[in-house]
């Protein structure tokens, strides 16, 4: 923590706090006192370092127990990809299911190569490298989504089978069809959002690996211009739906992902019809959304402002991060109104665009504070005093609705067996005013569910905060 930061939040933490405990016992008033101590550095750190393996519980494919950190998991839905002849095994497990869709896999994967490739030192000074073994199994899968400049796949499993089934990714393809089993059905209706942020990941890929790993680069760069090729020719949004015509993560804009993507093929090879492409498609500049699944338009901008130094591109960035920074309520978490389901993927996601800012653009304290003000609601100074990564802090939910944690299919969601240690959960559930509620519940998918994107979220702005606060976490401070 930087002192001077730290000693304000404290003062700040005071002030605020004194109205709230007026009626609070002062057994109470010494807990909540206790929880707030110990969000410290070294607690910080030790979030960030064990944020990265909720990774490997959601690891799919052949490979998915090769170094992996839990014991428990092994290869599962091995043969992804039969429907249609094809290898599409591999990647990540969405969340507590085990579908694969396509715009949360490639907006996961291109935010952990963003984090990874702006604020490399955070990682870097970690006991754990685990990121980057992460971000290649990423890669690995998408470049087997991008069949061609014709075709991507975009989706494997189809959700309403998948969920009518409750037990470990393992014994997913020893099931029925209708529970998620062989042959998983594969979707190609892919629009220029997946296309765009796959574009985007596999092209940072290139940047991140292009020292030490050239070959693996050079096949990321070449299926990033298919994948960019491809998006080029389908200006529009993904459309696939599963059994019961419900399409899961519905797209609202393809633009922000297509200029992403663009941005991030144009830095990798200057070339400049990336970047003309990426400007020429009628990027809006007013987006204030949190960055997330359905919004890229955040990683757009900045990624147009490290191509161009545009005043519009910094403007539309100064724009959202003001935003964001009056998205704090009372209790300290930033908020927006209509995303109160899995709050804290959407308060990580703006202390990550913070922290990305401040990096870029030169910070104020008054963002340095906004990051660490929700990495420490995350961790436990906030109104339930509890952590909300799993196995990190004092206090964290027992009840992930994650089908690996557990091992009873017949027991359905409930406690978990198997800890799902770094896991953040969705976090606490708007009820109105200035109200948030905690339900430690399985089957509560609003507040304890896990998933891919919430935790690329995670895993970016604990980079972003250890990075921007200088805190050196192989010293542990
Ligand atoms: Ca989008």
């Amino acid at each position: 923590m930087g002192p001077i930061v730290l000693r304000r939040l404290l003062l700040l933490g005071l002030a605020a706090g004194a109205v709230a405990w007026l009626e609070r016992p002062a057994a109470a008033e010494e807990e909540t006192r206790r929880a707030r101590a110990e969000v410290n550095a070294a607690l910080v750190c030790e979030a960030l370092d064990k944020a990265q393996w909720f990774f490997d519980a959601n690891r799919s494919g052949r490979d998915a127990a090769d170094g992996n950190v839990f014991p428990w998991r092994g290869p599962a839905l091995v043969h992804d990809g039969e429907a249609v002849g094809r290898d599409l095994s591999g990647g990540f497990f969405d969340a507590g299911d085990h579908v694969k869709f396509g715009l949360p896999q490639s907006t996961a994967a291109a935010t952990l190569a963003l984090a990874y490739q702006t604020f490399g030192e955070a990682f870097a000074r970690l006991p754990h490298e685990r990121t980057l073994p992460t971000l290649r199994h990423f890669a690995d899968y998408l470049m087997k989504t991008v069949e061609s400049e014709e075709r991507i796949y975009h989706q494997v499993g189809d959700a309403d089978y998948d969920h009518a089934w409750w037990g470990p990714p393992e014994k997913r393809e020893a099931q029925p069809k209708r529970h998620g089993g062989r042959p998983r059905p594969v979707w190609n209706d892919t629009g220029a959002d997946v296309a765009g942020a796959t574009a985007a990941h596999l092209a940072l890929m290139h940047q991140i690996l292009r020292a030490r790993e050239p070959q693996l680069a050079q096949r990321c760069l070449a299926k990033a211009r298919q994948a960019f090729a491809y998006a080029r020719a389908h200006p529009r949004t993904t459309t696939g739906k599963g059994a019961y015509g419900t399409a899961y993560y519905p797209s609202s804009d393809w633009r922000d992902d297509f200029a992403f993507g663009g941005a991030a093929l144009y830095l990798a090879t200057g070339e400049r019809q990336f970047l003309e492409a990426a400007e020429g498609c009628g990027l809006p500049l007013e987006v204030t959304s949190p960055p997330n699944w359905d919004s890229t338009h955040f990683y757009a901008y900045l990624l147009l402002y490290r191509a161009t130094r545009a005043e519009r591109y910094r403007a539309a960035l100064v724009r959202a991060v003001e935003s964001h920074l009056r998205a704090v309520r009372d209790n300290g978490l930033a908020f927006y109104h209509d995303h109160g389901w899995g709050t804290l993927r959407h308060a990580m996601g703006m202390a990550f665009a913070v922290a990305l800012v401040h990096r870029e653009l030169g910070g104020s304290e008054r963002q340095l504070h906004f990051v660490e003000q929700q990495v420490r609601y995350l961790l436990g100074d906030n109104e339930f005093e509890m952590s909300f990564v799993i196995g990190v802090g004092r206090r964290w939910p027992l009840h992930p609705h994650h089908r690996g944690a557990h091992t009873d299919p017949a027991q359905g969601p409930g406690r978990m067996v198997h800890e799902l240690t770094g896991a953040m959960v969705g976090g606490p559930e708007y009820v109105g005013g200035e109200r948030f509620v905690f339900e430690d519940s399985a089957a509560n998918v609003i507040s304890n569910e896990v998933a891919i994107d919430y935790q690329a979220n995670c895993v970016a702005a604990l980079a972003g905060y250890v990075a921007i606060a200088g805190l050196d976490c192989k010293a542990g401070r």
